[in-house]
């Protein structure tokens, strides 16, 4: 890792089985970004207590989130891969910052009005305060870029927001992160509804293809992929759920819309849906294969997570013990 690199923070919750919308919409476009930045990306578990987990379910899906960095192309020792609930500086930070947040701003927040209004039953003061989380995360290590989804782009301001307020009270503490103007991921859309975003939350399993499913399972997702009735070969808004896979055919075989079209001109939506299938099952193989492999290996992940627990927090401590400077409390260590 070069330290003379800037600083590019980014991570994704272990909340459920990962999907293809995470993989090309993220993942697959930090592979390679070490070369330019010190990269940091963590398993953001502390994030998933949002929503009531299933104890073992949640961990063994914090292991797999970590084990699908590696099989991705993330290198361990070229970037700092790590467990978020295991640098405790993640809390600490969080609480401190909640003390220079208002109310008002968390409330201006849509993903907290749109997670109440799925989770209306726990409306949770986690689920509320979530941006200030998210912003310890990425100010602890001093952070110069973030990759954000557009979701997520609201965050990041209230991020720099409360960046700025303390850095005008104690001086120049933190760094302001800016949003990562790089290579734009694809945004991949549920197949069952091509207006809502394919997430791993979705209730109906065939909304998303998630990265370990079998190709089997991948082929009867695909077939049933919501489209029309216009029975027109065409890339446009008019037709979303086409649109949708055509989006995800390109992302996977790197085409552009024009080539796709002209490729299955002539052709039905089933022969649409058929090639797509294979193209997704060719680029989740060898990610597939080499998750078994490391599912093999306890003592390989037991390590990654503890040395790399260990480079995060030697990270975070830093700045964590500049802000209690700062802001008087006492250190007796
Ligand atoms: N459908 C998508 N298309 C493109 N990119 C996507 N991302 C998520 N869904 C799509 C990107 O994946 C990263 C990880 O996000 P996260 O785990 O922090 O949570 P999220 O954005 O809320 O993703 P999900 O899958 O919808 O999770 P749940 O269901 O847990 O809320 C982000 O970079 C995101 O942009």
């Amino acid at each position: 890792m070069n330290k003379d690199h800037k600083v590019l923070y980014s991570g994704m919750q272990a909340t459920g089985n990962l999907t293809l919308g995470n993989y090309l919409g993220a993942l697959k476009n930090w592979v390679g970004l070490a070369d330019e930045y010190e990269c940091y990306y963590g398993v953001m578990d502390l994030h998933s207590l949002t929503v009531r987990q299933d104890p073992p379910a949640f961990r063994a899906h914090a292991r797999e989130l970590m084990m699908i960095y590696i099989a991705a192309g993330i290198d361990p020792e070229k970037n700092v891969l790590y467990l978020q609930s295991s640098v405790p500086c993640h809390a600490e930070l969080a609480w401190i910052l909640n003390c220079y947040t208002y109310i008002g701003e968390l409330q201006r927040m849509t993903q907290f009005k749109d997670k109440s209004a799925k989770h209306a039953d726990n409306v949770n003061a986690g689920l509320f305060t979530y941006p200030v989380l998210m912003a310890a995360d990425i100010l602890l290590y001093q952070a110069d870029v973030v990759p954000v989804g557009k979701d997520q782009l609201q965050h990041l301001e209230i991020t720099r927001d409360i960046a700025q307020r303390f850095n005008g009270i104690y001086g120049d503490v933190f760094t302001v992160p800016e949003p990562y103007i790089g290579k734009i991921g694809a945004r991949v859309m549920s197949l069952q509804d091509p207006s809502k975003k394919m997430s791993k939350s979705d209730e109906n399993p065939n909304a998303s293809i998630y990265l370990l499913d079998d190709p089997d399972t991948i082929r009867r997702k695909c077939r049933r992929a919501v489209t029309d009735s216009e029975a027109t070969i065409a890339y446009r808004d008019e037709q979303p759920g086409l649109k949708n896979l055509f989006d995800i055919y390109c992302a996977c075989t790197g085409k552009t819309p024009e080539e796709v079209v002209h490729e299955f001109a002539g052709c039905g939506y089933g022969q649409v849906k058929e090639a797509l299938s294979e193209a997704v099952i060719a680029v989740l193989a060898p990610l597939q294969e080499k998750v078994k492999e490391l599912q093999k290996d306890k003592s390989y992940i037991d390590n990654v997570m503890k040395t790399n627990a260990e480079r995060a927090y030697y990270t975070a401590n830093k700045t964590l013990r500049k802000v209690k400077k700062k802001i008087g409390l006492t250190d007796v260590r």
